[in-house]
């Protein structure tokens, strides 16, 4: 029995679109589509334990149908349901080498473009961790037939929406048109997503870094310092931060936008621009991210003002709670600042901008 209001997403939807009169109800319904497709790749990631059972991706199961590998299968499915949606001319997915026109009668003429990644941290599903699509929507840049790559090579300020499904010990949807930023839990008695976390605003400030520190030795000398700020033990700031990376950005970011905390990954040697892709990672999460009061940089500029120049361009990235990026940002640009030894970071300490810790 319904014992209080429940709002689920498609209510949400309806009320959102009603307060645009001009609206023309594509988003919505795009919206729709991916919400779909994430329902049917959510009922696929649970059964992931089960791929033992029934034989290894690339193998058939004991049915004799193909076992497919789950991230090319939840790229499929984003495919196919935009594609039917017709509220979208095409996609870029990290799966796939060249954007994705979609040409059907219905679909060719739509105003949207979607980039994503299909199943983030992909390499957890064997041990049951937290993976998560992640998606941002663009209108096209041509007004109309085929879309082009300009189409999909936009800086992240002209982002219409973005979101992330987090599969998890329940399943949450967090979206935002760059207003608000909302998370909907997915009841799977029903299978609807409710709203669970409304106008999601990030701490200010926070206690959790979040970095593989394993590469310590290929970062710069000025990362390092942060990280060693971060573990340096000083009761104003309540450091020690903690360390908490899972290896999976959707997760690692999720906890540290509700919980308020830095999730990084820089660049380094051998990788200059860091590992994550911008048009499938960094500018959907940076888009949220600032919609929820916090700030992501590549340590240069804001990732949303990055112009991307080929698909699946990378970027370095520092994301999360707006003082922890501005004070990692501080050691990005004093060099100078003595290394991050203990006694040295005491000393930085004394230079970098004293913070209020929220709790
Ligand atoms: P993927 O898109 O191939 O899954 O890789 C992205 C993932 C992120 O989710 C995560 O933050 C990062 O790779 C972890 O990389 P690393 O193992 O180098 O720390
Ligand atoms: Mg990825």
């Amino acid at each position: 029995m319904i014992s209080k209001k429940v709002t689920t997403l498609e209510a949400f939807i309806v009320q959102q679109q009603k307060k645009f009169p001009t609206a023309t109800g594509e988003l919505s319904g795009l919206l729709r589509h991916i919400v779909l497709a994430a329902k049917i790749i959510n009922r696929e990631v649970n059964k992931a334990g089960l791929v033992d059972i029934l034989g290894a991706a690339g193998t058939d199961n004991a049915s004799g149908e193909a076992v497919m590998k789950l991230d090319v299968l939840a790229d499929n499915e984003l495919i196919s349901a935009l594609k039917i949606s017709g509220d979208c001319c095409g996609i870029a997915s990290e799966e796939n080498d060249t954007f994705v026109v979609f040409d059907n009668e219905e679909a060719i003429d739509a105003k949207y473009i979607v980039c994503f990644d299909p199943l983030d941290g992909s390499s957890n599903i064997d041990v049951n961790t937290s993976i998560g699509t992640i998606f941002g929507i663009y209108r096209r840049i041509s007004t109309s037939g085929k879309c082009t790559e300009a189409d999909f090579l936009q800086s992240g300020r002209n982002l219409v929406a973005a979101g992330y499904v987090i599969y998890g010990s329940s399943t949450m949807l967090v979206y935002t048109t760059g207003e608000e930023v909302n998370g909907f839990t997915l009841d799977p008695s029903i299978g609807e997503f409710c709203l669970s976390h409304p106008n999601i605003k990030t701490p200010e400030n926070g206690r959790i870094y979040s970095i593989n520190e394993s590469y310590q030795h290929r970062f710069s000398e000025e990362v390092n310092k942060y990280v060693a700020y971060c573990k340096v033990e000083d009761k104003a700031t309540k450091r020690p931060y903690s360390a908490r990376y899972i290896g999976s950005m959707v997760a690692d970011f999720h906890r540290n936008l509700i919980k308020g905390g830095i999730f990084m990954y820089p660049a380094m040697t051998g990788y200059k621009n860091g590992k994550l892709r911008l048009l499938f990672e960094c500018a959907p999460m940076a888009f949220i991210v600032e919609a929820a009061g916090g700030k992501a940089t590549t340590g240069t500029k804001d990732v949303l003002d990055l112009q991307p120049t080929e698909l699946h361009q990378r970027c370095p990235i520092f994301i999360g709670s707006p003082k922890m990026v501005e004070q990692v940002q501080f050691f990005l640009d004093n060099a100078d600042v003595a290394p991050g030894s203990k006694t040295a970071a005491e000393q930085q300490l004394k230079s970098a901008p004293v913070m209020a810790i929220d709790g």
